[in-house]
Parts: C-alpha cells; sequence; structure tokens
C-alpha cells in the first residue's frame, strides 16, 4: 500500500482534513480515505460523505481538452492555444463594442477552492469587467447586509463554548457549518447545563437532540421570531445596562416591539405560546447563546427580515462578544463582505450586496433588449444552470449571450451551454484552498497539495488566468522582469519593495498583482506551490490589520517577518494551520459602528408592517403544497460529484411526505408522485415519513444531474423554481417554500 497523503474534503465548508491512499491504475484512484487528526479543526474526523470522493476525482463527464462549440451545437477538441487567443479575443471584442460592464463573472469557487477568485481579478481589470455574482447572492447577502449595518462586519456564534444553541431553518447534522458536527451534536446534548433549541418545521436529524423544537409552519419564521423579540421586550427580559454600554438605537426598538400581538403570532407561525415562553426564558436566562440561521429561513418569505429579528433576539440578551456568544472571526479574505454598493444593477435596478447581483435577477438581464444587458459571462468553478431558479430560463439566458466561457472540471449543466470550455484540473490535481474561515478564538488555513498529476490537458485556474490575460497583452512584462531580478538579487524583501513600489505608481497592478506573483515569486516556491504565491500579500495584509491575533498564533516580529514567517507557515503546513488566536477582545476590535452594535435598522423596523397581513401559506387550490427545493441529505453534495454511484442508499432522492397527505392523495411507500409548480414538473419516488408536517414536501439538493452517458438521477430541483420568488430586500430565492401539487402516479 502506498503511504497515507494529506489534503481536504472538498464537499462542504467545513473543509475536514483527509488523508488519502493511492491505488489503481497509475495510481490514479483514491482507494482508502481517514480522517487527518493533526487538521487543528476537524482533528480527524469526518462525516459519511468524505468516503466517496474517488467519485469526484474519477467522476463522470471529466473535460480533458479545451473545447469550442460548433455551429450545430456539437463540441470540438481545440489546444490551449487556440482556445486562449480565441476567448481572448471574443472577450475582447465585447468589451470595445459593449464596454466592459456587458461581460458578467459568475463563480469563483465552491466548497473547496477559493483560489480562482483570487485569480480571476486580472482579466476583470483587464476587460473592465463590473458585474459578478456567486451562489452567495442566492443565500447569505441578506444576512451579510445585516450584519453589515449592525456589527460594520460578519459575525459567528461561537458553538464550542455557549450555553444555549440555536440552528434556525439548519440541519447540521447533515449539513455540518460547524466542525465535526456530528460528534459535537451528541457531545452538546449528553451536557445537561446546556441547551438547545432548533427552529425546523421538519422533524431533522439535529431536531431530535434539541431540548425545544419550535415546529414552525413553513415560511412563518418572521412571526415566530417578532413574537419572541416582542415577548423579551414587553417583559422586560433584554440586557439594559449591557445595551446602554455596547448598543446604540435601543429606543426604537423597544418601541417598534412593545406592541407585538405576541400571542396571535405564535399562533399564525403554529406554535404554543408556552413553547415559544420557554424558549425565550432559555435565551434570556444563559450566560451564551449562539445562533446559526441557514437555508430554511435564507430561502424563504421575509428572510432579509428573519436576519434582523434572530440578531435581535441575542443581542438584545447580551450576546455579542462574549464567550459562548457571537464572535467577529479573524479573516486572511472576507468572502462575506456586507456593503450594500452605491450603484445597483444596470437592467433590474436590484440591489448589490458584498458586491453580487441577486442570483434571482441575472437571466432578466440577460433576455431583454435593454441597452445595459449582459452580453458576455465567464463562469468559473459553479454550476448556475442547475443551481440557480428556474434552469431553463437560465440555460436560455447563457444560450443568448455573444459569448460564454466556462472554467469547469466537468461537462456540467452550465458548461452544456458555453461556446468554450477550459478544463480545469481538479482539486486533488493542484494547489487550492478555501477562504471559508471562520472559527474562534483560534482560526485555520489549510493549504492543500495536489495527490495527483492533472489529467490529460488540464490546467490549474491560475495557469488559465495568466494565459488569459498575456494572451490580452496586460501581463505589465516588464515590471515581471524587474521582479524576478529584485527577487534573485535581494530575496524577498527586494521583491516587495519593488512590487508596493509599483502598486503606488499604477493601481491595475494591484488587480494583476495574483497573476503576476504566480509567474514572479511562484517558480521560488518549494515543492511547485506557484499557484500560492497570491497568499503572500494576504499574509501581508493580516499582519498589518491584526498582529497581536498572529502574535499570539506564534508569528512574531514586525509585520514583514509576521507576513514571511506566516505565508512560509502556510506552504509547509500540509494538514493545515492557525494563523490567528483571538481573546475577547478581538471582536470588540473588529465590530463597525465607533465599537457599539447598531440595533435599530430603520428599514427593517419599517417592515415589522408586513406581518399585520397573514402569511403566503398553501391555501391556493392549484398549488396546496409548499414544496422545500433543495434539502441536504446524507448522499447530496451540491452539483461536484455528478456520478450517481456515492450515494448507498436513496439515488433518486425521494420526495418525502407526511403519511396524511399520502394517503389522501393515494400514494403509497415506494409509489411514484409527479410534483407540479408554476414551471416545471416532475416525477420522483415517495418516501412517506412522520418528519414532514402535513402540507410540506421536500425534495433534495444536487439531484438531477444530466451525464454524458444519458444516465439522469433524481430531480433537478430548479426545474420547479421561479425567478419571480425572492426577498424584496436582497433578492435571494424562496427555494424553501415553493407552491406546488402533489400527485399520485400509477
Ligand atoms: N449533505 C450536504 N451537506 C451540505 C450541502 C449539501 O449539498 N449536502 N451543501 C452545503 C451548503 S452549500 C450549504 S449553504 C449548507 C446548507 O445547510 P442547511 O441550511 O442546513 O440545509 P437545508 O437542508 O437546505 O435547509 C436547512 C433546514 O431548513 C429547514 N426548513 C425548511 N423550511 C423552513 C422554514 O420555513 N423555516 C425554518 N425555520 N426552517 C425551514 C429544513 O427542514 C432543513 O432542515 O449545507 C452545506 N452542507
Ligand atoms: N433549489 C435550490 N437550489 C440551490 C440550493 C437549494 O437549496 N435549493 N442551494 C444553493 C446553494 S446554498 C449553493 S452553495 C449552490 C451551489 O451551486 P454552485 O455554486 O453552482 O456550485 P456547485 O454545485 O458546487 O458546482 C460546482 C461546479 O464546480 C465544478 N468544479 C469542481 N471542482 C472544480 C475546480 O477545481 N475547478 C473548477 N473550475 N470547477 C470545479 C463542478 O464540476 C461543478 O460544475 O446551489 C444553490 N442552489
Ligand atoms: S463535514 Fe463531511 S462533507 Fe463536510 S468537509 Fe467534513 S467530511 Fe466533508
Ligand atoms: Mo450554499
Amino acid at each position: 500500500m502506498s503511504e497515507w497523503k494529506t489534503s481536504a474534503c472538498i464537499l462542504c465548508e467545513c473543509n475536514c482534513g483527509i488523508q488519502v491512499q493511492l491505488g489503481g491504475e497509475n495510481d490514479r484512484e483514491i482507494v482508502r480515505i481517514r480522517g487527518d487528526k493533526d487538521h487543528p479543526a476537524s482533528q480527524g474526523y469526518l462525516c459519511q460523505k468524505a468516503s466517496g470522493l474517488n467519485y469526484y476525482q474519477n467522476g463522470k463527464d471529466r473535460v480533458t481538452s479545451p473545447l469550442r462549440r460548433r455551429e450545430d451545437g456539437s463540441f470540438e477538441e481545440i489546444d490551449w492555444d487556440t482556445a486562449i487567443a480565441e476567448v481572448s479575443q471574443r472577450l475582447l471584442a465585447v468589451r470595445d463594442q459593449h464596454g466592459g460592464d456587458k461581460i458578467f463573472y459568475y463563480g469563483g469557487g465552491g466548497q473547496g477552492n477559493h483560489l480562482p477568485a483570487g485569480y480571476s481579478t486580472g482579466i476583470r481589470r483587464v476587460l473592465g469587467m463590473q458585474y459578478r455574482s456567486n451562489a452567495l447572492a442566492q443565500e447569505k447577502t441578506g444576512e451579510f447586509w445585516i450584519n453589515g449595518q449592525m456589527f460594520g462586519n460578519h459575525v459567528k456564534g461561537d458553538f464550542e463554548h455557549c450555553e444555549v444553541a440555536i440552528f434556525l431553518g439548519k440541519n447540521p447534522w447533515h449539513s455540518h457549518g460547524v466542525p465535526r458536527a456530528r460528534a459535537w451534536l451528541r457531545d452538546f446534548s449528553k451536557d445537561p447545563a446546556r441547551k438547545m433549541i432548533v427552529v425546523d418545521p421538519v422533524a431533522t436529524e439535529t431536531a431530535k437532540f434539541a431540548d425545544i423544537h419550535l415546529r414552525v409552519k413553513p415560511g412563518t419564521d418572521a412571526w415566530l421570531l417578532a413574537a419572541m423579540v416582542g415577548m423579551l421586550v414587553q417583559q422586560e427580559k433584554h440586557q439594559v445596562d449591557w445595551l446602554r454600554q455596547h448598543a446604540t438605537g435601543l429606543e426604537p426598538v423597544l418601541e417598534a416591539f412593545a406592541h407585538i400581538p405576541v400571542a396571535d403570532y405564535c399562533a399564525i407561525a403554529g406554535i404554543p405560546l408556552e413553547q415559544a415562553q420557554q424558549a425565550v426564558d432559555l435565551v434570556s436566562g444563559a450566560a451564551s447563546v449562539a445562533m446559526f440561521e441557514d437555508l430554511g429561513v435564507q430561502m424563504n418569505h421575509h428572510s432579509t427580515l428573519v436576519s434582523y429579528l434572530e440578531k435581535l433576539l441575542w443581542v438584545l440578551c447580551g450576546n455579542f462578544g462574549n464567550p459562548g456568544g457571537q464572535y467577529i472571526p479573524a479573516s486572511l479574505v472576507n468572502i462575506a463582505g456586507s456593503g450594500l454598493s452605491s450603484r445597483n444593477s444596470p437592467v433590474v435596478g436590484a440591489p448589490i450586496i458584498s458586491g453580487l447581483v441577486p442570483c434571482n435577477v441575472i437571466a432578466d438581464e440577460i433576455l431583454t433588449d435593454h441597452p445595459d444587458r449582459y452580453r458576455a459571462m465567464v463562469v468559473e468553478s459553479a454550476n448556475p444552470v442547475h443551481s440557480l431558479a428556474d434552469t431553463n430560463r437560465f440555460a436560455e439566458a447563457l444560450r443568448s449571450l455573444d459569448t460564454v466561457v466556462v472554467i469547469d472540471i466537468a461537462m456540467s449543466e452550465t458548461a452544456r451551454q458555453a461556446d468554450y470550455i477550459l478544463p480545469a484540473s481538479t482539486q486533488y490535481e493542484k494547489w487550492e484552498a478555501t477562504f471559508f474561515n471562520f472559527e474562534f478564538p483560534d482560526n485555520y488555513f489549510h493549504l492543500r497539495k495536489p495527490l495527483f498529476e492533472a489529467e490529460g490537458d488540464t490546467l490549474p485556474e491560475a495557469e488559465i488566468h495568466a494565459r488569459l490575460v498575456e494572451a490580452m497583452g496586460a501581463m505589465p512584462e516588464h515590471l515581471c522582469g524587474e521582479l524576478l531580478a529584485a527577487l534573485e538579487e535581494g530575496g524577498r524583501n527586494a521583491y516587495r519593495e519593488r512590487f508596493m513600489q509599483a502598486m503606488a505608481e499604477d493601481p491595475s497592478v494591484a488587480d494583476l498583482a495574483p497573476v503576476i506573483l504566480y509567474r514572479t515569486l511562484g517558480p521560488s516556491l518549494p515543492e511547485g506551490a506557484a499557484a500560492a504565491a497570491p497568499l503572500w500579500p494576504i499574509a501581508l495584509g493580516f499582519a498589518m490589520k491584526e498582529p497581536a491575533s498572529l502574535s499570539r498564533a506564534g508569528f512574531e516580529g514586525d509585520a514583514f517577518s509576521q507576513a514571511d514567517a506566516l505565508f512560509d507557515a502556510i506552504l509547509a503546513g500540509h494538514s493545515g494551520i492557525v494563523f490567528s488566536r483571538d481573546d475577547q477582545d478581538s471582536s470588540w476590535s473588529r465590530l463597525g459602528n465607533e465599537g457599539r452594535v447598531r440595533l435599530d435598522l430603520p428599514a427593517m423596523l419599517a417592515e415589522l408592517e408586513v406581518l399585520a397581513q397573514p402569511p403566503a401559506l398553501p391555501t391556493d387550490e392549484e398549488y396546496p403544497f409548499v414544496l422545500m427545493a433543495g434539502e441536504r441529505r446524507d448522499y447530496s453534495a451540491n452539483t461536484i460529484f455528478r456520478h450517481a454511484g456515492w450515494r448507498r442508499k436513496d439515488p433518486a432522492g425521494a420526495l418525502r411526505i407526511c403519511p396524511d397527505d399520502a394517503s389522501r392523495l393515494g400514494i403509497a411507500e415506494g409509489g411514484r408522485a409527479r410534483i407540479t409548480t408554476e414551471v416545471g414538473s416532475a416525477l420522483a419516488p415517495v418516501e412517506i415519513t412522520e418528519r414532514m408536517q402535513p402540507g410540506h414536501v421536500s425534495l433534495p439538493n444536487g439531484f438531477g444531474l444530466d451525464n454524458e452517458d444519458g444516465e439522469r438521477s433524481g430531480v433537478a430541483p430548479n426545474e420547479l423554481t421561479s425567478l419571480e420568488h425572492r426577498d424584496r430586500f436582497a433578492g435571494t430565492p424562496h427555494h424553501k417554500f415553493v407552491p406546488a401539487r402533489i400527485e399520485a402516479v400509477a
């Protein structure tokens, strides 16, 4: 057997450390996988999904050569020089004819790979691309916006140390999001001093661990949370002294919640008043409360308002900057962002949060004759045809563009709509990393070394982007020569000085920095880690911003030496390293708003008025059910695996429905049902289960991929979802609340 090599699982944001043995023909397969005990966050933990990773590395539909679309829609192989030259020419032509703001960038990273987004700043600068988006703009932007206003930063709950844990529309048993989630859930629930509240219409695996399961009616969380905040305020259970010291805008909030009809709102949400009261008492009586809101509320009615209410609930009880409450993580690269752009999206006029155009408006900004419509798109490391609402309309939008370039490892549903497919090496064939680094008090970064040589004619994104910038004539070759000379003669110090001088002279150098670093500093890095070169200025940025956290993590000296030491440790630390060690003050020093929490958000307080109207419950005769389109389950992982063989159970992705609904509709266990929505219709096998409540059905996330061999397993959820149903603030979709009709199929 071969030696154990280290890497990470790439299936969810936890990116647990793995150790693998390679085997099979030419050692091209991952044959054994175990948890890496040296990984500082996962400490040897893995969930059942990681064992299938060879289905990613050796899955179906791999693209191994650049491809160009022919007139008849089929693809032909071309060589890299041709591909890079033609892609560059076509994008430059769109820029010259229509303006670079008509070229849209989508994606840049999935659950395991965030280096591509870093590299993409080069072509985005050269082409003058202004608009971009990714999956965060169909889940997290509402929460980011609220966080930005209240805290001026991204906040997270400290589940490691909290007394009370709340999961709101979140099922960590399956979806993780906290390290070692299953082990954590088991340990937490055994500790009599700690309590868990789960808000979920479904009796999930996580809900079974809860001390209080608030089994809301789908889509009514805003009423429940408004009632809970109302109880706190009306019963004067909020922490007045703490709030006077650490927050602003308390009075308007107290006023707004003084007359919330608590009992009525609980009734609307389907929660007994006493149970809501128990939950409020737990929250207000606890030394610390940690909260995690996720897709159950973020892809649902009133999602931005819910984010605000959720935060009021814990912050009114003083749960920021305390052990076990919420903290602001140290960040090497802040992928969350929080600001609202001053500019809206060009056609629909949608708000742009964290620099991201809401996913649900992109197709509408293409399928129009508006002069500002997008004309071309670069999609990288994402599968928006499958993952965004209304699959068919998004595919139609892509086909109507002048030029679509997809950078992917596989022939995805999105790649099928491309004019050019540039084949990337997999995450196990190149250096990779993610910026999902949100832990506290220690925070971690893991640069992964390749396990395999690149397959066929594939290239890492770093190389693809460098070649594109070069072909566009925008690589500053003279500067690169000087940087190489400086590095050779004076080492990293001389190199740094030359680089900083160049950036001061020409602002475009900052955006080109990743490809310049890759071409100049890159070749000097150990073990061929050229693609990691952009981490060096990132380390320097962190040293300038957070010298104390860095020095507590063991990196001493002035900013330059701290940064060099951190960068070298990242390069050498194949199981991940601690880059930041915080203390309680760290969160306070990262808090915006002059060090105080801002409580009163006028737009949100005004929005409370919508709760006077009844919720959009499914009363419609045509679509009497609420369909949750995209539940996380044992064997779902976005569209990272294209080979259904990895699923050890439920390969076709059953529609889950409660026994009463099933018998009323005449559907038997093992039978099939037709699901029909405003935009589409699909067939699925049925699982009858008490976990669902009446009127609520669910389909899994990530199913229904079309393999090149003609296989399709399960329902593609976004063939059933619509672009129209979206949040009025953040534009995030209502994927967890799709009006649907269910019928038995003989
Ligand atoms: N196994 C697996 N894990 C994953 C992924 C995967 O594809 N598969 N994807 C990863 C990604 S990208 C993400 S963003 C996370 C998402 O992780 P989660 O948000 O935990 O995943 P979901 O299952 O989509 O939705 C969470 C819960 O919301 C509940 N819910 C539905 N409607 C409502 C409602 O009206 N109110 C409330 N309060 N709850 C409701 C559902 O019952 C479900 O339990 O998972 C990550 N982890
Ligand atoms: N209806 C409904 N829709 C949903 C959801 C839902 O709950 N319901 N969940 C949403 C959520 S939370 C998310 S995060 C999105 C996820 O959706 P997307 O952001 O579109 O991401 P993935 O499905 O992870 O697709 C990743 C793509 O990257 C490719 N890839 C893998 N490794 C590499 C690599 O190293 N380089 C390159 N260039 N490509 C690579 C894969 O082949 C795949 O095509 O889906 C969303 N869509
Ligand atoms: S929790 Fe599971 S899916 Fe997520 S990274 Fe760890 S092993 Fe992979
Ligand atoms: Mo996600």
